[in-house]
């Protein structure tokens, strides 16, 4: 029987993310994450680019993480949806950014303590913030230890013959094998590596996987 570990020992030969960043989403451990999270849901990433390349010509999202969590939070719903029309449900995304952005600003302060401080009881307790999402900011944005599980970590397992449709008990499976061979997937790597970043490359090598995949099939 294979575990997790094995997995990771085969995608790594194949240097999926070559071209991507050091944690595969790109501007990780930054606010843009929390917004790239909300957006990509029900959406390609492709889309998501384009939002958030609008909301960066316009300066609303502009490096600076607390001027831009301020931005967001302060912004008029009509003129946040005009920029990430292309995302889509643009009108219900745009109300439920404003008031996480609001509610980060309410209950931590800045984004730097919430990043600190903020646990996936707190996200999931957010409008329109699911498990996936809460898991892609607590790992992207917050550096955390949390292996993300979405359709393509589902559907990629499953090809292997394990089908495992509870999104806990699949974390489960893929953060264990990890855990239980901790030193010898630290091996895997050349350079000092954390185990938030192993999880965020080894999610990003089973979407791109995936996606490659899908398109060699059509
Ligand atoms: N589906 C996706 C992605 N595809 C992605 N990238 C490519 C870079 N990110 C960051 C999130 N979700």
């Amino acid at each position: 029987m294979f575990d997790s570990y094995d997995i990771l020992v085969a995608l790594k030969k194949l240097g999926l993310l070559q071209n991507s960043p050091a944690w595969w989403w790109p501007n990780a451990l930054s606010f843009e994450v929390v917004i790239g999270a909300i957006l990509t849901q029900n959406t390609k990433w492709e889309n998501v680019e384009k939002s958030l390349k609008s909301l960066k010509n316009y300066s609303l999202l502009n490096g600076d993480d607390e001027k831009s969590l301020n931005n967001i939070a302060c912004i008029q719903k009509e003129i946040l949806a005009s920029h990430i029309g292309s995302s889509g449900f643009f009108n219900q995304k745009s109300i439920r950014l404003i008031l996480l952005c609001q509610n980060i600003l309410e209950d931590f302060g800045s984004f730097g303590n919430f990043v600190m401080n903020v646990d996936r009881e707190w996200l999931l307790g957010q409008k329109g913030i699911g498990r996936e999402s809460a898991d892609a900011i607590l790992n992207y944005a917050c550096g955390r230890e949390v292996m993300v599980i979405d359709k393509y970590t589902y559907k990629f397992l499953c090809s292997l013959g394990i089908d495992i449709q509870d999104y806990e008990q699949l974390q489960i499976w893929f953060e264990r094998g990890i855990q239980e061979n901790l030193q010898r997937v630290f091996d895997l790597y050349p350079k000092k590596i954390t185990l938030a970043q192993i999880y965020s490359r080894f999610h990003g090598k089973i979407v791109e996987f995936s996606k490659k995949k899908s398109k060699l099939e059509l």
